[in-house]
């Protein structure tokens, strides 16, 4: 039943079908299915191969628009499916997508399961410029400032943000957590980000050394 499901939810991303998308994710949500495993198994693996199909031209951008399209309104429903909840431990997390980047479907789930272990999360949402990952970090009273992005060429951002909190001379104030499909442990150890997390999941585990370390 579950493999059923994976394969109709990779199906609805590849051929960019936003109805089959959200009815598979609400059927997989009704059938009990864990809806983070619905997203890696089925919804993730089908936006990859549009990536890839994308990145070796065999797909276009307008398809890659409507895969896209699709995508997100499968990730509202399972995003809304992970309930908010309460955690073990407790902090402020700030997330953005950072500024130039508009890919920000993997820091949607990223910020549902924050919410769901029980941290306090502020989404400054996507192409956000620096000074709002540092305004707003100041606002909220974050404990950790966490970056998405997507592009190789927005990479250099995340370095930035690390710079402009330490030209503030509020670099100790906080720990960073960086994430995004061509982010690396490397790159964050280059950088001087506290840590890095390869998925949502990861995120959640790294996010608690950061506030219990
Ligand atoms: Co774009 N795009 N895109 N795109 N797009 C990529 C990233 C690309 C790799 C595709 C490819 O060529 N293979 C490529 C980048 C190449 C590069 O930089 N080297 C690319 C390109 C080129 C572009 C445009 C330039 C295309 C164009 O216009 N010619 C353009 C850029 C626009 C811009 O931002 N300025 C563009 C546009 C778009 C859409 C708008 C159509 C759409 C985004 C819609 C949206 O996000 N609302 C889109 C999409 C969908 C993709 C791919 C296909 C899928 C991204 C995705 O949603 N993955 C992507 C190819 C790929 O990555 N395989 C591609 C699923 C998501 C769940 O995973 O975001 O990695 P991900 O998040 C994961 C982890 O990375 C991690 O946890 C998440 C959940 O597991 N994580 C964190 C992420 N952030 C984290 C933060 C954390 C912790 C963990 O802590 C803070």
């Amino acid at each position: 039943m579950s493999e059923t499901i994976y394969q109709e939810a990779m199906e609805a991303i590849l051929k960019g079908d936003a109805d089959k998308a959200v009815d598979t994710a609400n059927k997989g949500i009704d059938t009990g299915m864990d809806p983070l495993d619905l997203m890696n198994n089925g919804f993730i693996s089908g936006i990859n191969q549009v990536g890839d199909l994308f990145e070796t031209g065999r797909l276009f951008l307008p398809q890659l628009v409507m895969s896209a399209s699709a995508m997100e309104k499968a990730t509202e429903i399972i995003n809304a499916a992970i309930p908010e909840g309460k955690g073990t431990v407790s902090g402020k997390v700030l997330v953005g997508t950072v500024e130039g980047d508009v890919h920000d479907i993997g820091k949607t789930i990223v910020v549902a399961l924050f919410k769901a272990n029980g941290f306090d999360v502020l989404d400054i949402g996507r192409d956000a410029p620096i000074e709002q990952f540092i305004n707003q970090a100041e606002k909220f009273g974050a404990d950790i400032i966490g970056s998405s992005t997507l592009l190789t060429t927005t990479m250099a951002v995340q370095k930035q943000i690390e710079e402009e909190l330490k030209k503030a001379g509020i670099r100790e104030k906080y720990k960073t957590i960086v994430g995004g499909a061509p982010v690396t442990q490397r790159w964050a150890d280059r950088i001087g980000a506290d840590a890095y997390a390869q998925d949502a999941s990861d995120g959640v585990r790294k996010v608690k050394e950061l506030l219990t370390g």
